[in-house]
């Protein structure tokens, strides 16, 4: 398993967490909301998904990841 760390803009509730974290399980991925920090820690498998398929799902949700 891989870990990536991202810094996610407008995610502003529980909602938001809530719509990310699906998003992820959604693409096999186990994602992590902090919300306090932005930061979506996400663990994944390399030999399934890569990042840019993190970033997109996220991205698809309306959220800008912004590293
Ligand atoms: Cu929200």
């Amino acid at each position: 398993m891989s870990e990536v760390v991202l810094k996610v803009d407008g995610m502003s509730c529980g909602h938001c967490v809530n719509s990310v974290e699906k998003a992820l399980q959604e693409i096999g991925a186990n994602g992590t909301v902090d919300l306090a920090s932005k930061k979506v820690t996400v663990q994944y498998d390399e030999a399934k998904i890569n990042t840019k398929a993190i970033v997109d799902a996220i991205e698809e949700q309306g959220y800008d990841v912004v590293q």
